[in-house]
């Protein structure tokens, strides 16, 4: 068997306006239009993501947070409905997806040498959260490729930044090599948004665009920092100041999904590929590539 790769990682963000925006089919709730920047990111961003060919994607969700331990899914299937909490009026999604157990179990074997404690879900009636689905859909709404999903383990809430950070890199180091020894093409998606205040009123209709824009200036200053770091390739530098971010803009990056795929991604120093920012509801958001194979990246 050949050894297995990731191809690439991808900041993807889960707004569930975007879906919402999409009037995909399997959300009862459809929007005509809006977030177009970041819609049409995605497009570009998946459209360069399927050319490589990816056989597994990999998802760590900030909204399915676990107190103890780092969860992954663990049965074939889960169909269900999911309503987000905060916009149930744009969100209330049918999914169905497959889970590539074998891959799973492989990286709860390989976190838990590396000293994390790990579970898996068994529960056929668990609800997936809309982090993942929101995540999923936007890089692959044909759902045709099975997926890991990984839970944000509440270390950086209940200790700190920096604890969190060391466990996510684990679980980082963790996928890489499970994925090394299962053989496939797998890519890693960050469901993460960036800046992260919500605006406390909503337009009617949600995608009246003349209410969009980013929450305050200084949170606009932060997340291009943020940004350019990830242009130049400069993703040691990225989680040194990664605190400092988020204490200043409430980052969703806190849950840990960057951090793992960086971590994963052996910290690259190659330029990763911007295809757009936005914001939704205030917050920042942007889709962002690292193409691991074509820069010469081994893991
Ligand atoms: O509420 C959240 O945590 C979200 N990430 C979705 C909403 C707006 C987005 O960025
Ligand atoms: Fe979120």
């Amino acid at each position: 068997m050949p050894k297995g790769k990731i191809v690439a990682g991808v900041l993807a963000p889960h707004p569930p306006h975007l879906v919402y925006a999409e009037g995909a089919a399997q959300n009862e709730a459809r929007g005509e239009c809006g977030w177009e920047e970041l819609r049409w990111a995605y497009a570009r961003c998946r459209e360069s993501i399927r050319a490589l060919e990816p056989e597994v994607l990999l998802v760590h969700t900030p909204h399915w947070q676990t107190i103890v331990g780092h969860h992954v899914l663990g049965l074939p299937r889960f169909q269900g409905h999911a309503v987000d909490p905060i916009f149930p009026h744009l969100f209330r999604y049918h999914y169905d997806l497959q889970v590539d157990v074998d891959l799973s179990l492989r990286i709860a074997e390989e976190a838990a040498h590396l000293g994390l404690l790990t579970k898996v879900m068994k529960n056929p009636d668990f609800r997936i959260d809309y982090g993942t689905i929101t995540s999923l859909h936007l890089m692959r709404p044909e759902w045709d490729l099975p997926v890991v999903v990984l839970s944000a383990n509440n270390s950086p809430y209940y200790f700190s930044d920096v604890y969190g950070m060391d466990e996510m890199s684990k679980l980082g180091q963790a996928s890489q090599a499970a994925i090394a020894k299962s053989g496939k093409r797998a890519v890693l998606l960050a469901s993460n948004s960036l800046s992260h205040r919500h605006f406390t009123r909503e337009p009617e209709p949600a995608e009246d665009m003349t209410h969009e824009h980013i929450y305050d200036y200084g949170h606009y200053l932060w997340d291009m920092k943020v940004l350019r770091l990830m242009a130049a390739g400069q993703s040691r530098e990225l989680l040194d100041i990664l605190p400092e971010y988020i204490a200043n803009t409430a980052a969703e990056v806190k849950a840990g999904g960057l951090t793992w795929m960086l971590a994963a991604l052996d910290y690259p120093s190659y330029p990763a590929e911007i295809h757009g920012y936005g914001s939704v509801i205030g917050t920042g958001n942007a889709v962002v590539a690292w193409q691991h194979e074509r820069a010469g990246g081994q893991a």
